[in-house]
């Protein structure tokens, strides 16, 4: 039997243990990558499995999401909802103002018709009287020099917030972009193409391709190829999970079979540059927007190539995980 001074020194070298532990534990991990996040979820199903690579990666910090391209009050919704289902609703949603340019909402936005995973109450709205713009300028004003900013549709809300607000610039360390082609088309073929994001809002990419703010630019080069085959599909959608069942609804929506991953490859190269091979290049995006690479300093730090099994595999474990709990030191609570 022990005596009561020897449980006591046990319990203090429990307690001394645990807290030396802890310390060493939280010490060890590297700080997160505050993020804001512009999306277009709707039309490709891709932006669908970025926002959940979002969700599931403890690497990230996601200070807000934007929405971007025509029906964006709806596409904030469709985002709202999949935070619902995962008790994210820390995480401020505000839609882009209108007129917003880009290929209608279809099917996708029938998932909102759908019924909510009974197990979560509706929570999460997008914020009210107030555009992604002034949402975006409000949120680099106030950690200047600290938010990467990720756009993973055409660059309307973006380009908007530099023209409207030239001084934020300077508050921007970079941006993450899913756009444009450098070598390849569409197919992986060494030819000519004019990227949908770029496409869809020429204008807007000419004008952010030229602010000189340090440009982090995931192409077709490195994502023309990350297709999420069956079997990875079915490694996802049989975890049926509360995240995982919201991709597989809207999945479904979307009347595909084969993703291409292309927005997943902008959000990981937020945080992981190793799956890809990078490049420093000057790229231009021409009157057609085509991105064009030309004489003259680096404006882009460019992925023009990844390694798809890799990626594919690390991909899809990440989506077969709950997603990350709620920051402590994320967004603050009053949303504006
Ligand atoms: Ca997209």
């Amino acid at each position: 039997m022990l005596r009561p001074a020897t449980i006591h020194a046990f319990v203090l070298l429990f307690i001394s243990t645990v807290a030396v532990h802890g310390t060493h534990a939280s010490a060890e991990q590297p700080p997160r990558v505050p993020i804001l996040f512009d999306t277009d979820i709707g039309n490709d199903i891709d932006d669908v499995f970025a926002l959940a690579l979002v969700l599931t990666s403890p690497e990230l910090d996601v200070r807000g999401i934007t929405t971007v391209g025509s029906g964006p009050q709806t596409r904030a919704l469709m985002v709202c909802r999949i935070l619902n289902a995962v008790g994210r609703h820390d995480i401020p949603v505000v839609a882009g103002s209108l007129p917003q340019p880009g290929a209608p909402l279809k099917d996708q936005a029938r998932y909102l018709d759908t019924p909510a995973d009974p197990v979560v109450p509706e929570k999460s709205k997008p914020v009210p009287d107030l555009d992604a713009v002034e949402f975006l300028y409000r949120r680099f004003k106030q950690e200047p020099g600290k938010l990467t900013l990720v756009a993973v549709g055409p660059l309307t809300n973006v380009a908007r917030l530099i023209s409207e607000h030239p001084d934020c610039k300077a508050w921007i360390p970079r941006i993450a972009i899913m756009g444009g082609a450098v070598h390849v088309d569409y197919n992986g073929q060494p030819k000519s193409e004019v990227e949908w994001n770029l496409k869809t809002d020429v204008a807007a990419a000419r004008t952010v391709f030229s602010a000189g703010i340090p440009l982090l630019v995931a192409p077709l080069d490195a994502t023309y190829n990350v297709a999420l085959e069956s079997a990875e599909r079915k490694r996802i959608f049989d975890v049926n999970g509360p995240l995982q069942r919201q991709i597989q609804t809207i999945y479904r929506f979307w009347n595909k079979p084969t993703p291409i991953l292309f927005d997943p490859v902008a959000i990981a190269l937020a945080f992981d540059e190793h799956f890809c091979e990078l490049k420093d290049l000057r790229l231009d995006v021409d009157k057609q927007g085509r991105t064009v690479v030309v004489e003259g300093k680096p404006n882009a730090r460019v992925a023009v190539s990844i390694q798809r099994e890799e990626f594919i595999r690390w991909f899809t474990e990440r989506l077969t995980k709950a997603p990350s709990v709620p920051s402590p030191a994320g967004a603050p609570s009053d949303p504006k």
